[in-house]
């Protein structure tokens, strides 16, 4: 047994200093270990993809909102980070075009199974028009933009991928939209980008215009100053609180 005065004493030699830098420590080991078991369920859902096991993904989407109780970290922290590790996969040939096509396909399944819970009731007289580029076959980042607004209660007209500027802007003419999403994955259609705000500009003076997209991860930041309202997010967290500035 140890006596009480030298515990006290013991004690009492901690500083404020120590306590931080165990506290710290603690920290850490607690966010490596979530990492860790993060990193861990994010390759066990990557291969279920690769699979292209629905029924197993249904399961672990309902485990992780079960959680959560939230699409957005589902979108993010599962669908988007499984997808950029299938990417990793197919840019060092560890899988085939197909694997990462069955892949993409079965998060899209699950996406549009938990689009029932992502539209409310609540309906606002604001309307997004959203859609990847001419020339951009991604689709999947502006269909989660897509169902933010559908969360808020907008009018989203979700229009896929790869459409034609003359075709987006005969829509907006006929939708007259609040805002209007853009997504760019990839770099080398960055000039069809800044052809398309030049367009859409020219016709559409005061109309908001959202860009976001992979694409911004290698360069293209100049154009963020460009234009008149229009704002670069990186991510739906970000999205989400711009549209409730905006609502207000
Ligand atoms: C699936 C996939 C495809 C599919 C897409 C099918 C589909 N239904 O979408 C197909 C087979 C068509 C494809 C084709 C190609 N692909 Co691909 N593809 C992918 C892959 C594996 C996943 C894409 C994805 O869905 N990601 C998940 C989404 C959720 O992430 P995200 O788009 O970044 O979106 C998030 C944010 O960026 C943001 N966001 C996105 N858009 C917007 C818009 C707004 C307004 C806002 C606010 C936010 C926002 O919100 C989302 C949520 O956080 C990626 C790997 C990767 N790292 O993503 C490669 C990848 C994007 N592809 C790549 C390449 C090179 C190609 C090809 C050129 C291959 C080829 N040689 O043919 C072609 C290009 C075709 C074209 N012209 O577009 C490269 C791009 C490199 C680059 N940035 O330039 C990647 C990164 C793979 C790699 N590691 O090299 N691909």
């Amino acid at each position: 047994m140890i006596p009480t005065t030298i515990l006290s004493a013991s004690i009492k030699r901690f500083t404020s200093i120590d306590i931080f830098i165990t506290m710290w420590i603690f920290f850490n080991i607690f966010k490596t270990y979530k990492k860790r078991n993060l990193d861990k369920d994010i390759r066990i859902f990557r291969d279920t993809i690769l699979n292209g096991d629905f029924k197993e993904g249904r399961k672990y989407v309902s485990s992780y909102l079960s959680q959560t109780g939230n699409f957005i970290p589902l979108y993010e922290e599962v669908f988007r980070s499984a997808l950029y590790e299938v990417g990793k996969l197919w840019e060092t040939n560890k899988i085939t075009v197909a694997d990462e096509h069955l892949a993409t396909a079965t998060v899209e399944m699950l996406m549009n199974e938990q689009f029932p819970y992502i539209i409310t009731d609540q309906q606002k007289d604001y309307k997004a028009v959203v859609t990847s580029i001419e020339g951009e076959q991604h689709q999947v980042g502006s269909k989660m933009v897509a169902d933010v607004f559908e969360s808020h209660g907008w009018d989203t007209y979700f229009l896929g991928s790869n459409l034609p500027t003359n075709e987006l802007l005969k829509y907006c003419r006929a939708k007259q939209p609040d805002i209007l999403a853009l997504s760019v994955s990839i770099y080398f259609n960055m000039a069809a980008l800044e052809q398309t705000l030049q367009v859409v500009r020219n016709e559409f003076e005061n109309l908001y215009i959202l860009i976001g997209g992979q694409a911004f991860l290698h360069g293209g930041k100049t154009l963020f100053s460009k234009y008149s309202n229009l704002r670069y997010f990186s991510n739906l967290i970000d999205l989400k609180e711009f549209i409730k500035e905006y609502e207000k």
